[in-house]
């Protein structure tokens, strides 16, 4: 389902709210990921420790956020805006589409959990929406 002007709307100003706490935010929904879903572990087993809010789990919390700000920046066409992560993902990095999906709804877990007043249920489905995108536009590529 594509995003409407009120999505985007909702998205954009639900994001400019929280974005200050994108690396925690980034931290939470990987650490939530990695112990609720182990399976996800199997990309990461080149880190230290993988263990809930651990300095690489921060690090590429932040970073996984940095994808998301671009996302948010490049809304109108979201599969042009993450066409490279998208090839670095199915090329290189070689990530099942699949752990997207699980990815996306820690993240809106987390955001359900640190804005709770914020996070009503117009932000709910405009977030989801947007990033049920992001999971599509970073599978545009393998295949
Ligand atoms: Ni993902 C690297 C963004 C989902 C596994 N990932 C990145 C980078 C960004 C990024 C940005 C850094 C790119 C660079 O170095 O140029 N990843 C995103 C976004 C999502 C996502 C926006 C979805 C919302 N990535 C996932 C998922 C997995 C994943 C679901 C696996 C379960 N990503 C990786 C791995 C790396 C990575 C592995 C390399 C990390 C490293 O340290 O080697």
């Amino acid at each position: 389902m594509s995003l409407t002007a009120k999505d985007k709307k909702m998205v954009k100003a639900f994001w400019a709210k929280v974005a200050g706490k994108a690396e925690d935010i980034g931290c939470d929904a990987l650490s939530r990921m990695l112990v609720v879903y182990p399976q996800t572990k199997t990309y990461f087993s080149h880190w230290k420790d993988l263990s809930p809010g651990s300095a690489p789990v921060r690090k590429h919390g932040g970073t996984i956020m940095g994808g998301i700000s671009l996302a948010v920046a490049s809304i109108d066409d979201i599969n042009a805006g993450l066409l490279s992560l998208s090839e670095l993902h199915a090329f290189q990095l070689r990530v099942d589409p699949a752990n997207f999906k699980i990815l996306s709804h820690n993240i809106l877990v987390v955001l359900a959990v640190l804005f709770p007043n914020d996070f009503n249920p117009e932000a709910h489905v405009a977030m989801d929406k947007f990033l049920a995108a992001v999971g599509r536009a970073l599978s545009e590529k393998y295949r």
